[in-house]
């Protein structure tokens, strides 16, 4: 079992911890709580770099290393690192466990040393039809991202 960690912070009063765990060349099970977040969906991903130098703007695009297009997480074409929407509640909490397969702890296409951001708006999964969609869901400023790193 390979466990990694990231704590989420950024310039916003949302905060959170997201806890991987994969099993051998299993899916990666990634827990999620975010607090200090708006009720309703915000997207979250998974992107490419794991530098916060000026903050989660830094963190760079989707982790995308087959080079395909924005996507919901159960689509064919989508981004590695698109794991579509979590979902505060009215206090501003959003807890999910999610179980993907494209964001292996180990080996070439490994996301240790890679960020989660979780987004001001709704990521559209690509299918808004506005001009971002395709690349980010549109889904607006960053409000807070941590880089992951491996556990004990
Ligand atoms: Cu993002
Ligand atoms: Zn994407």
């Amino acid at each position: 079992m390979v466990k990694a960690v990231a704590v989420l912070q950024g310039n916003s009063q949302a905060e959170g911890v997201v806890i991987l765990t994969q099993e051998d060349d299993g899916p990666t099970t990634v827990n999620v709580r975010v607090t200090g977040l708006t009720p309703g969906p915000h997207g979250f991903h998974l992107h490419e770099y794991g530098d916060t130098t000026n903050g989660c703007i830094s963190t760079g695009a989707h982790f995308n290393p087959n080079n395909m297009t924005h996507g919901a997480p159960e689509d064919e074409v989508r981004h590695a690192g698109d794991l579509g929407n979590i979902v505060a509640n009215a206090d501003g909490v959003a807890e999910a466990i999610i179980v993907d397969s494209q964001i292996p702890l180990t080996g070439p296409n490994s996301v240790v040393g890679r960020a989660f951001v979780v987004h001001e708006l709704e990521d559209d999964l690509g299918k808004g039809g506005h001009e971002l969609s395709l690349t980010t869901g549109n889904a607006g400023g960053r409000l807070a991202c941590g880089i992951i790193g491996l556990q004990g």
